[in-house]
């Protein structure tokens, strides 16, 4: 005697199906509009990419929408094509095979050139972020940055810069004649100052290994690299303190390599250059080694001072 399954109506079947389908997209609903706080959707709205502070930032995030919105799209025509045709070339019968095509000239041209344009139109639009990102038109100041094991020194210039004397980024020819520095340590988080609405410019020095210097809010980061001077600026647009730090694993304490950012008015941030220079945090040069990065225990920069 074999065993018999009971057989399920076909109506019945199809109403069980309905039921499930429905139950998924109200279970999908409820996940999408749970996380429908105004600050979720603009996240939703940026696909997950930090809010912009800067006018270079916003450069960024249109190139991250734009290539999410071509992939999508792109996705969507691969997937409707792909369910019609599972739909439309199903096996109709047991006992029927399906026309079995080999060759199409025609689509096979069409899909290696597709996504060759694609690529190109990419690409192009990668290098006009990428023109943005890199301008080095002269800035309105220009930041020092240091990277040192294992906290950030900031050296802001004091008075208008000479642009001409920074024009290959080389560490022995700076802009001003005096700069006011923020040593940043261990123990004591540094706060770079940006003046709202004009341009900084960031040169990148590091006196013993590669850091990467980077603010999420800037949609970018450099990486600091002894010996060579990396460069890249900003142009805030919001006022407000935001998180920086170090995005390459350094060391030991690398995950300790945090700063904040402070944006503030022109005004303000004129006056917090001269606080610093009046409570005497100022020299004729920038610190490069950063004071504190001289007395920190395991590094020695005189090594890589003399290999410059
Ligand atoms: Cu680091």
């Amino acid at each position: 005697m074999s065993l018999q399954l009971p057989q399920r109506a076909p109506g019945r079947r199809w109403a069980t199906a309905r039921r499930a389908g429905l139950s998924a997209s109200l279970g999908l609903g409820l996940v999408l509009l749970a996380g429908c706080s105004s600050e979720s959707r603009g996240e939703w709205e940026r696909l997950a990419m930090p809010e912009p502070i800067t006018e270079q930032g916003e450069a960024t995030l249109g190139l991250w929408q734009g290539a999410w919105i071509a992939a999508l799209v792109t996705g969507a025509i691969v997937w409707g094509l792909m369910a019609w045709v599972v739909v439309a070339y199903r096996r109709r019968h047991e006992d029927e095979v399906p026309v079995q095509t080999r060759y199409n000239l025609p689509l096979e041209i069409f899909y290696t050139i597709a996504p060759i344009m694609m690529v190109v139109v990419f690409f192009a639009h990668t290098i006009r972020v990428q023109d943005v990102i890199l301008d080095d038109s002269p800035p309105d100041n220009v930041v020092e940055v240091v990277g040192q094991k294992w906290s950030w020194t900031f050296n802001h210039g004091v008075g208008s810069p000479d642009l001409a004397a920074n024009e290959d980024n080389t560490d022995l020819d700076f802009p001003y004649d005096e700069y006011a520095n923020v040593v940043g340590t261990l123990t004591d988080i540094p706060t770079l100052l940006l003046p709202l609405g004009e341009t900084t410019r960031f040169n990148l020095h590091s006196p013993d290994v590669i850091h990467s210097f980077g603010v999420p809010g800037f949609l970018t980061k450099m990486d600091v690299i002894p010996g060579r001077v990396n460069s890249f600026q900003v142009t805030p647009q919001i006022e407000g303190t935001f998180k920086g730090k170090c995005f390459e694993l350094c060391g030991a304490q690398h995950s300790r390599m945090l700063f904040d950012v402070k944006v503030v008015s022109p005004a303000e941030y004129d006056a917090y250059v001269a606080s610093l220079v009046e409570a005497g945090d100022s020299a004729a040069a920038p610190l490069l080694g950063g004071d504190a990065a001289r007395t920190q225990v395991g590094l020695d920069v005189t090594e890589t001072e003399e290999g410059q």
